[in-house]
């Protein structure tokens, strides 16, 4: 926290504000907010350092005109000892204000000046002035209260500035303002949170996205009392978010209830919960995503609801080259699309098994997927729907074909009702080494649940490493020219060699595996933290660190670059407005966000700090609303989340579906909007809004942590 404090400080562009949250603004109220948020006596004790930010918040232009300026905490004074040309003005400004559109803003100032003639106050953006309005001042005292209602788009470079001219005929004297407030017309929900809400022992911070004052409070809305009151802590201007970003901790809450934020300008919140149990229901909804996703079965309306469908994608396929026809049904459609492949499952398989290993707890009877009655948990027995179907695509003596697609993607309709033929294409190096990585890691998962099929995992495993080319094959097989479905680019196999050999090494202590996987690490050092589908190296780093003896190099290294790299994305987050650590904004960037959050509760079931717990529920907050979009990116949970997902099942049936993570803003797309903002939520907008089984696998894992770390 001290640190969070000292980059408080920093913060130069700081303006407060005062919020009416209850009503609309009136002279009136706006008396009443002065003496009764901000300037209070015992706030100033409380918060000094806030108040010394205060009156600066205003940056001063004053040309050839000769002064002195005394900041004070509400007030600042100008002493004036020489203002050569009548022409000149001085000026104050605050900029990278937030005006939202349709909201009004009334700016409240005390002026009292000897030789001015007049004041000018402007509203405005970098496009020019939206609003201006005279006071004529000569030689007294003034109290403004101007209004200014806000029609155009928001905008993120927002500014007020007050002009002073002087009289004709003094040039020297005293210019002081005071009593500075901006006030917000009607309540917004601007404040951000997790809308899903909080487990009692979780970190809980809030985002503010403007200059909005000192304190934030939390009221219970059953009796609208203030529970909490606590600082805004600012960050500074967000290039990302075009806005100047705050937050408030409210960790010390921890009674279970339904509360709101409230703050300055900023508004309130969205409503959200305490309670143990807030992620329960989204967890089911997660891994059902999965489920519903299956393909080649029966999907009863018992297990499927609305979503029911019969076996699709069941025929014979085709091996793309060569023309042999075999059984490749199963495994999951990926995304919105209904192709079906082996790297986006094995991160999919991956992650569920991961989930199921280590915290079983949070998966007996608690969601809806269906129970193919062979006493395992439900998230194991999902994983095994992606790990049979890889079976299936693997070539008899090891490497693995990498997808089983149609040639076209398929119209909108439901699976059962696309006809096209499948193909199986080409095996490859990335597929055949990331299998025996995934492989030997359900081998180790089954061992106790299952041996037989655990041994049987272990030897297919083993296979896929021998035929997997131990070499880096830097170029990717593109689909055939007469294939247009998705096409996964992976890189390097380098990555899931290391994830194959730590996993190898996990399941059979053979030493041979380690040497190798320090072969490749030494290859590539950066390859230890990735858990995506092209990425694979966290995997194999988690297990290493589980698995190797502790005086191994390679354990040595691994866990330095490791936790060099979890502090790193600690750092990022801290840095962060929003406080999440974001690699970027581009097509399915939330994945990474939810990773993020996966790999740090992997590095605290290695080593419980809490700042690792801390951290990765920043992530899970940033996912469930409390973004600069002000939307849970997660459907049917949250208050504001997509109705207008990328996927072929809800858009032929034209219903929503819950506990579908999607993609998240893309910064490629073009738009005035700031990065982080550059999302819809319109179907035909994939890379922000398709939903894929390997965004929701890592959901899956990091609510299952979150549950299982903080009961
Ligand atoms: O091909 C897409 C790739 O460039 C993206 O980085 C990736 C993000 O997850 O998604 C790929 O696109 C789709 C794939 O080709 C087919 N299934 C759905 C995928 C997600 O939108
Ligand atoms: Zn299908």
């Amino acid at each position: 926290m001290k640190q969070r404090w000292i980059r408080c400080l920093a913060v130069l562009i700081v303006l407060v504000l005062v919020v009416e949250p209850l009503e609309e603004v009136t002279e009136q109220s706006v008396q009443q907010e002065e003496t009764v948020l901000v300037f209070e006596e015992e706030r100033a004790m409380d918060y000094p350092e806030r108040k010394e930010e205060f009156a600066s918040v205003f940056t001063l232009t004053s040309g050839s005109i000769s002064l002195e300026d005394t900041v004070q905490p509400d007030q600042r004074t100008l002493s004036i000892s020489d203002w050569p040309d009548q022409e000149e003005t001085l000026t104050l400004a605050s900029d990278k204000l937030m005006f939202l559109q349709g909201e009004s803003y009334t700016f409240h100032c005390y002026f009292y000046s000897d030789l001015a003639e007049s004041l000018i106050v402007r509203w405005g953006d970098e496009s020019g002035t939206f609003d201006q309005s005279i006071f004529p001042i000569h030689n007294g005292e003034i109290t403004i209260d101007l209004r200014y209602s806000h029609q155009q788009a928001d905008t993120y470079t927002g500014w007020i500035s007050v002009e002073v001219h002087r009289q004709s005929e003094v040039a020297s004297g005293t210019v002081m303002l005071s009593e500075f407030r901006l006030l917000s017309s009607k309540k917004n929900h601007s404040v951000r949170i997790n809308q899903v809400g909080y487990l009692p022992l979780e970190e809980k911070l809030a985002i503010f996205q403007a200059n909005s004052g000192e304190i934030f409070k939390v009221v219970d809305v059953e009796n609208e009392k203030t529970v909490f009151e606590g600082p805004i802590y600012y960050t500074g201007y967000n290039e990302e978010t075009g806005e100047v970003n705050g937050f408030g901790d409210f960790s010390a809450l921890t009674e279970a209830g339904r509360y709101r934020i409230e703050a300055a300008v900023n508004g309130q919140s969205y409503e959200f919960r305490i309670d143990e149990n807030v992620y329960d229901e989204l967890l089911g909804s997660a891994l059902h995503m999965i489920t519903l996703q299956r393909c080649g079965q029966d999907l009863s309306e018992a297990v499927a609801g609305i979503f029911a469908h019969e076996a699709c994608h069941d025929d014979l396929a085709t091996v793309y080259r060569g023309g042999a026809r075999d059984d490749f049904t199963g495994g999951w459609h990926d995304a919105g699309d209904y192709g079906r492949y082996t790297l986006t499952t094995l991160k999919t398989v991956n992650d569920l098994l991961l989930a199921g290993w280590l915290f079983p707890e949070q998966f007996n009877d608690q969601n809806q997927s269906p129970d193919s009655g062979n006493g395992m948990l439900d998230v194991l027995d999902e994983a095994l729907v992606g790990l049979k179907w890889l079976k299936k695509m693997q070539i008899d003596w090891g490497p693995e074909y990498t997808a089983a697609v149609t040639k076209n993607f398929a119209s909108f309709v439901m699976p059962d009702q696309d006809q096209q033929p499948v193909f199986i294409l080409e095996e490859e190096n990335t597929s055949t080494a990331g299998v025996a990585g995934t492989f030997a890691l359900a081998s180790i998962v089954f061992a106790s649940i299952d041996p037989g099929r655990s041994e049987e995992l272990l030897t297919d495993a083993i296979k896929a490493y021998a035929a997997a080319d131990h070499t880096d094959h830097e170029e990717d097989k593109k689909n055939p020219w007469d294939v247009t479905a998705g096409d996964y680019s992976n890189g390097s196999a380098l990555d899931e060699l290391y994830f194959a050999a730590a996993a190898l090494y996990a399941a059979t202590q053979d030493l041979q595996y380690l040497t190798d996987a320090a072969e490749y690490i030494k290859k590539n050092p950066d390859l230890i933290s990735g858990l995506s589908y092209h990425e694979m190296g966290g995997y194999g780093s988690y297990l290493l660190l589980r698995f190797a003896p502790n005086d191994s190099e390679l354990k040595k290294t691994v866990q330095k670059a490791f936790y060099q790299h979890v502090a790193g994305l600690i750092q990022m987050q801290q840095d962060n407005g929003y406080q999440v650590a974001v690699n970027g904004y581009y097509w399915g960037g939330n994945m990474f966000v939810a990773n993020n959050a996966m790999l740090l509760l992997l590095a605290y079931d290695l080593e419980p700090d809490p700042a690792l717990l801390h951290a990765a529920g920043q992530q899970l907050a940033y996912l469930l609303g409390r973004n600069s979009l002000n939307m849970s990116f997660v459907t049917g949970v949250g208050t504001n989340y997509p109705h207008h997902i990328h996927h072929r099942i809800t858009e032929a049936l034209n219903v929503e579906m819950a506990g579908a993570l999607v993609g998240g803003p893309d910064e490629s797309l073009e738009s005035s909007a700031p990065p982080a903002k550059r999302y819809w939520d319109e179907s035909e907008h994939y890379s922000t809004n398709e939903v894929t089984i390997y965004y929701n696998s890592p959901l899956v894992f990091v609510l299952a942590g979150m549950l299982e770390y903080h009961s």
